[in-house]
C-alpha cells in the first residue's frame, strides 16, 4: 500500500477499505506493508521504488485530490495517474490506482466508503486480480505460433 497523507482522514478510509479487501483474500500481517507519502503527486515515485525492489506481487496506491480554485488539481491528478501507470508498465508489477479525483469534499467522502463505494477497496481487488492474471500468464505454456513448429519446418 502507498497512501497519500494529503486529505488524511479520507485517505485513511481508502486504506481501511483496501486492507479489508486484502484481508478477505487472505493477504494480511507481514504480507502487507503500508507506506505513507506526502501527497498524491508522490504516489508514482514511491510505487516505482517499491516495485523495483522486487518484494511485492502488487502495489495499491490510494490518495484524495480535491479541486480547488486553481489548476493545481489537474497537475496533481495527472502526475498521480501517469506516475502510477508508469510504475506498473515499466516494472511489470501490477500497480493500481485508488486515487479519488473529486470536485468537492462531499464527493470524496462518498467514494471513500460512502454511497459511491470505496476506491481503495476497488484498487486492492484490481491488484489481486492483476497479480493472479500475470502469475497465470507467466506459468502458462507458450502457445504455438502457426507455421513455426518443427512439423511445419520439416515440410518445407
Ligand atoms: N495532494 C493530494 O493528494 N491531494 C490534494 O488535493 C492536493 N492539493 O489539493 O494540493 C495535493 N497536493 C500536494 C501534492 O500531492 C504534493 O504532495 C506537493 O505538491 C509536493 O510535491
Amino acid at each position: 500500500m502507498v497512501v497519500a497523507r494529503f486529505n488524511e482522514p479520507i485517505s485513511k478510509k481508502l486504506l481501511d477499505g483496501a486492507l479489508a479487501a486484502l484481508a478477505d483474500h487472505g493477504v494480511t500481517g507481514d504480507l502487507v506493508e503500508v507506506h505513507w507519502v506526502p501527497g498524491s503527486f508522490e504516489l508514482g515515485q514511491a510505487a516505482m521504488a517499491l516495485a523495483r525492489g522486487g518484494r511485492f506481487a502488487g502495489i495499491v496506491c490510494v490518495g484524495v485530490v480535491i479541486k480547488g480554485a486553481t489548476p493545481h488539481f489537474d497537475y496533481v491528478c495527472s502526475a498521480a495517474a501517469h506516475g502510477i501507470a508508469r510504475a506498473g508498465l515499466d516494472t511489470g508489477v501490477p500497480v493500481t490506482f485508488g486515487v479519488i479525483t473529486a470536485l468537492t469534499e462531499e464527493q470524496a467522502w462518498e467514494r471513500a466508503g460512502g454511497a459511491v463505494g470505496n476506491r481503495g477497496e476497488e484498487a486492492a481487488l484490481a491488484a489481486l486480480e492483476m497479480a493472479a492474471w500475470l502469475r497465470a500468464r507467466r506459468g502458462a505454456p507458450r502457445e504455438p505460433r502457426a507455421g513455426r513448429g518443427r512439423k511445419a519446418r520439416g515440410k518445407r
